[in-house]
């Protein structure tokens, strides 16, 4: 590949390695950061992208359901938690009917996966996650139910009478339906900025262990990495890189695997953190791009258009990125205002995104399948 494809000299060793599909390290990752050639690393991008996925652009039909938004965390980036003593009018809980009749009015319009996570609620009993994953399965017997964070998982196993251990938790909550986990939670895995901005929540240990026993137990589950707050591109490139390590490791010899990686830019509107600007459009960019050029084992890289905006997401497209998530039908983990929680594209605006892009629009299922996509009945 000629060194040309990018302005940037300093990039000509990234660029050598990218063309011999060798493994990029720190040194590589932070310096892809610190580049200003947005295009360079753009197309660096796209070529991976183009080499896994050719022009393929995949979106799946789901619905979001954020069952409450009680936390006894107090996460200084978050805007949804409220206090279960009641700091605020707009507290609430789902019922386990309730989250169903979501779920099930989902089901019915076409949606092959539900993705379900809520704040870390003090009362709600170990036997309502069972109850709410037995009955969303009974309603709608084909639909992946993606749930729990691995935060939520540990509060699960504390909760849970007698204590039971995050492999229990896992198993218990398949029998009931569990299909994967979301990647949630791992925020940066840093321990000053997890001091500063996150400090009651378990930290990267936490996280890895239940990401590990469910892919042990062949429960399969995505990454997250939450950008553009307090943390520096060195911390960024050594989450991205801790990620490439436990993948290693579960495709070497564990049933399942992380399906994507879903970055997510900071949205400060609400949080305690609202004074910092969050990250530029650049930024935004840059990060998705470098998630595809660093993350090499992992086959997906997912723009989730709620929290991008869609015009975003859409130019993602050619920065790396592969997916956009679904159709979601009501967002509010990123605002903090309930009445304002609605998010929706229909599968043809969604369709047309792609397609104006340039790329070719492919339903996928939660594993990425895309045939199993046309019997849903
Ligand atoms: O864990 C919270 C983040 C996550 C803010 O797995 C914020 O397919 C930005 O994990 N600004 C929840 N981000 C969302 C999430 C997710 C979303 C879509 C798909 C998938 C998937 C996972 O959102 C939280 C936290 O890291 N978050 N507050 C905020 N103000």
């Amino acid at each position: 590949m000629a060194v040309n494809v990018v302005s940037d000299k300093s990039l000509a060793p990234v660029v050598d390695k990218v063309a011999g599909q060798q493994r990029l390290d720190l040194a590589d990752g932070v310096g892809l950061y610190r580049s200003g050639d947005i295009h360079g690393i753009g197309v660096l991008a796209d070529m991976v992208r183009r080499r896994m996925h050719g022009r393929r652009a995949y979106y799946n039909v789901n619905r979001h359901i954020n069952y409450t938004n009680y936390c006894v965390l107090r996460c200084k980036f978050c805007s949804f938690r409220r206090s279960h003593a009641g700091d605020g009018q707009d507290g609430y809980e789902l019922s386990v009917a309730e989250v169903v009749e979501q779920a099930r009015q989902a089901y019915e319009a076409g949606a092959t996966e539900v993705h379900i996570v809520g704040g870390l609620h003090p009362k709600l009993p170990f036997e309502y996650y069972l109850e709410m994953c037995r009955s969303v399965r009974s309603a709608c017997p084909r639909i992946h139910i993606k749930a729990f964070t691995a935060i939520e998982i540990i509060h699960l196993a504390r909760i849970a009478r007698p204590r039971l251990s995050i492999r229990e938790v896992l198993e218990r909550l398949r029998e009931e339906g569990l299909d994967s986990l979301p990647g949630g939670g791992a925020e940066i895995f840093d321990q000053r900025v997890h001091d500063e901005v996150y400090r009651n929540k378990v930290g990267a240990e936490g996280w890895f262990d239940v990401h590990r026993t469910a892919h042990e137990l062949g429960i399969c589950s995505n990454a997250t990495m939450l950008f553009g707050h307090v943390e520096g591109i060195e911390q960024r490139i050594r989450h991205l890189l801790a990620l490439r390590d436990e993948q290693d490791r579960s495709l070497s010899g564990r049933a399942g695997r992380f399906n994507c990686m879903v970055p997510l830019p900071f949205l400060p509107a609400g949080s305690e953190l609202s004074h910092l600007p969050g990250p530029s459009g650049v930024e935004q960019l840059k990060t998705l791009a470098i998630c595809r050029l660093m993350l090499d084992n992992f086959a997906h890289i997912k723009a989730f258009w709620v929290m991008f905006s869609p015009k975003l997401a859409q130019v993602s497209l050619s920065w790396g990125v592969d997916d956009l998530d679904g159709t979601v039908l009501q967002y509010q983990i990123v605002d903090g205002d309930q009445s304002r929680g609605a998010a929706v594209l229909t599968v043809e605006q969604l369709r047309r995104m792609i397609t104006e892009a340039g790329f070719e629009p492919v339903e996928r299922d939660s594993l990425y399948r895309a045939a199993a996509c046309q019997d849903r009945t």
